[in-house]
């Protein structure tokens, strides 16, 4: 492996559009925070940048929300973050701006840079214009009928009822947010990166060299965008808040957000430089630096492919090493979402639960969504701190804490190194060294809780509160490989559970200074007769009630109600969100016959046609092996004819037939209905040959 000579760690800048949740905590700044503190304790040379992503749509269209500025949008939100961070310990070297003054230039000069070289490829094309605002309107100012689903406050970019990426030319009846009026086209030119010509290089320094130490979450959705073929992207928008387009002709264009914002990683680490007399070059532009980006998956493509392009189109610069993304952590079997108020936010947690950060990071941590989503839930949160940190950890130590102080006077008792106990944590340090490394997260800390484990089981083995009496040195010898085991975890939990480590520094009166990583598993740590510090416990029990409060907390906040803009001048349907379904009632028990009676079979639709004057009903022809049916099902408001052809289905086929608008309909489609009431065929997961029988 490559020896590096120094780090640059990157996690995603925020949005300062309203507060973060644990799920971002977990996807992207917990992960970079523990490799950074890894890193710091193997003494390399390691700068952690973050900081504030303060332009783009997702702040203005927040300043209409609160009906204020984009400047104070940002204001209000970066320093809630910041803070949060702060809290959390989450230790970065810089929490940058991307309104700072620095940043524009810096933006800017890039901006320049690719322009001088010929490297834009400038476009004029229509886009919608609002003739009453006197604005082009970006893809979030244009909602319209979602033409996937029906529903009808789809945005330009995406629909979120259904998900489905669009254009604003997809939208059925767009309309502009600002005036409400349906907006006009007219012609504008913009930058554009031709990410095309960089196919090549893509496919060498991406798909090539890092097909075997890249996730394969993140290769996997690199290699399908580079195959699916890549198009020049506009690096400019129409608009006012963001970075102005340093060109004479472009009055009213500023930089794209995506343009920009990756560009913040820079500019915190010139401003870091100038802070600390560094100098800023050394960790952007020395092939020796090791750059790793930290993000969540709907990140990857900016941060694997765009940035990429754009660091080497500049030339002096060197790219990411690696982007470990992580997946989506949910909430309680539902998406995480501060909009929809279904999550648990950073700052929240923080007032309910001020002394319990390591809880919370513990739990993240052993959650991660490394390689696939996963799933945050309150009862978990309270086993994995009271069967985990309390009952492993927390009681290892006490029990030894206790022992010392009633049997030696709160001293290392005297002892002979024991080979096999630096052996073991030793290999443990490895082994937790080699998942970090690898970005396996969950598996180092699994590996740092062993060692605890092992603890106590030295302590089951040997009751050393047994042989006190008659053999004291006995005792002596399990408590001081006892308290050598805590010193080792007091430096490799560090990384994971940063205040427990200063908790325990604190009660074995070490310093944490005159420690590092390679001293992790050496047998005299405390040397003997050294005085310990005052006991303390590490974590409580959280209880039922605690954890009951946070759960009806969640239910409570849930609402269906779309939020409204109070804002009048620009009244405008900005957004509103689609119903929440609470989950049916169970049904009563049938029994296996009942079950038994019905004929399930796999079938795949032929033809689809719109009923006359029914806006919900299709009507299907649907071949099944043995036959073919017509079947008349529900499903128009998300599904289009043209769509489904060829589909693969579920069928109710022994289903009494039932005359719907004079249509005999035999049988019956099967649907899942999720909790916006979006509908999702049921289906084989392979290709199933038609007439299948599902039992
Ligand atoms: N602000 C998107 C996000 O928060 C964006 C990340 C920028 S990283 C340069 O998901
Ligand atoms: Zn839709």
């Amino acid at each position: 492996m490559k020896h590096w000579k120094r780090y640059t760690i990157t996690a995603a800048l925020p949005y300062a559009n309203g507060p973060k949740h644990i799920g971002h905590l977990a996807g992207a700044y917990l992960p970079a925070d523990i490799y950074v503190r890894y890193l710091r304790l193997k003494k390399r040379d390691v700068l952690f940048v973050c900081g504030s992503d303060e332009h783009g749509t997702a702040i203005t269209m927040q300043a209409m929300q609160e009906n204020t500025t984009p400047q104070a949008i940002i204001d209000k939100y970066h320093v809630l973050i910041k803070d949060s961070f702060e809290k959390l310990g989450i230790s970065f070297d810089i929490y940058h701006r991307t309104s700072s003054q620095l940043h524009h230039e810096t933006a800017q000069e890039f901006f320049l840079d690719f322009y001088k070289k010929g490297l834009f490829k400038e476009i004029t094309t229509d886009q919608y214009f609002d003739d009453e605002k006197k604005v082009f309107l970006a893809d979030r100012y244009i909602t319209g009928t979602c033409p996937n689903c029906g529903y009808e406050h789809a945005y330009g970019d995406q629909c979120e009822h259904c998900g489905k990426s669009l254009s604003p030319s997809d939208l059925i009846s767009p309309r502009s947010t600002l005036s409400g009026l349906a907006p006009v086209l007219r012609p504008t030119k913009h930058w554009y990166l031709p990410l095309n010509e960089y196919e090549p290089w893509l496919r060498t320094w991406l798909l090539r060299d890092h097909a075997k130490d890249w996730k394969v979450n993140v290769y996997g959705q690199c290699k399908s965008w580079i195959e699916g073929g890549l198009q020049p992207r506009a690096m400019t928008r129409d608009g006012e808040w963001g970075i102005k387009v340093p060109l004479p002709d472009a009055e009213g264009k500023v930089l794209y957000v995506w343009f920009d914002a990756p560009i913040g990683y820079i500019s915190a680490t010139k401003q870091w430089a100038l802070d600390n007399n560094k100098t800023w070059e050394l960790y952007w532009k020395d092939s020796d630096t090791r750059l790793v980006h930290f993000v969540g998956k709907d990140n990857i493509v900016f941060h694997c492919i765009i940035f990429p392009v754009m660091l080497h189109m500049h030339g002096d610069y060197i790219v990411p090493d690696n982007v470990p993304a992580n997946e989506f952590l949910n909430l309680e079997g539902h998406k995480m979402s501060t909009s929809r108020k279904w999550s648990v936010e950073m700052h929240e947690y923080l007032q309910d639960f001020p002394d319990k950060v390591d809880e919370l990071r513990y739990v993240l941590c052993s959650i991660a969504p490394e390689t696939k989503d996963s799933e945050f839930t309150w009862k978990d949160y309270q086993t994995r701190v009271n069967s985990e940190l309390v009952a492993i950890l927390g009681n290892f130590v006490n029990r030894v804490m206790v022992l010392t102080e009633k049997y030696f006077e709160g001293k290392v008792p005297k002892a002979v190194e024991n080979a096999e106990v630096k052996i073991f944590v030793t290999a443990q340090r490895d082994k937790i060294s080699e998942a970090l490394e690898n970005f396996k997260f969950r598996e180092a800390l699994t590996e740092v809780m062993n060692i605890a484990r092992y603890g106590n089981k030295l302590l089951t083995d040997k009751e050393p509160w047994k042989t006190f009496k008659e053999n004291p040195e006995a005792t002596g010898a399990v408590l001081y490989d006892s308290l050598q085991i805590i010193a080792g975890l007091s430096i490799v939990c560090e990384p994971f559970l940063p205040f427990t480590s200063k908790k325990l520094f604190g009660m074995l009166n070490m310093d944490a200074k005159n420690f590092s990583w390679a001293d992790i598993g050496r047998q005299d740590l405390l040397p003997m007769g050294h005085l310990l510090g005052k006991a303390e416990l590490l974590y409580q029990k959280v209880e039922d009630e605690t954890i009951q409060k946070q759960i009806e907390k969640l239910h409570g906040a849930k609402s269906p109600e779309p939020l409204k803009v109070e804002n009048k001048v620009d009244a405008a349907p900005v957004k509103t969100e689609p119903e929440f379904r609470e989950t049916e009632p169970e049904k009563p028990e049938i029994t296996f016959d009942e079950f038994a009676k019905l004929d399930l079979r796999v079938g795949t639709v032929l033809t689809a046609e719109k009923v006359q004057k029914a806006d919900k009903l299709l009507k299907l022809t649907v071949d099944l092996g043995f036959e073919i049916r017509t079947v008349v099902s529900g499903i128009a408001e998300f599904f289009k004819p043209e769509d489904i052809i060829g589909q693969q289905v579920s069928v109710v086929a022994n289903l009494a037939p039932r005359k719907i608008r004079g249509i005999e309909s035999k049988g019956m489609i099967l649907l899942a209905e999720d909790e916006m009431g979006v509908l999702h065929f049921v289906l084989p997961k392979e290709l199933t040959k038609n007439g299948s029988i599902i039992r």
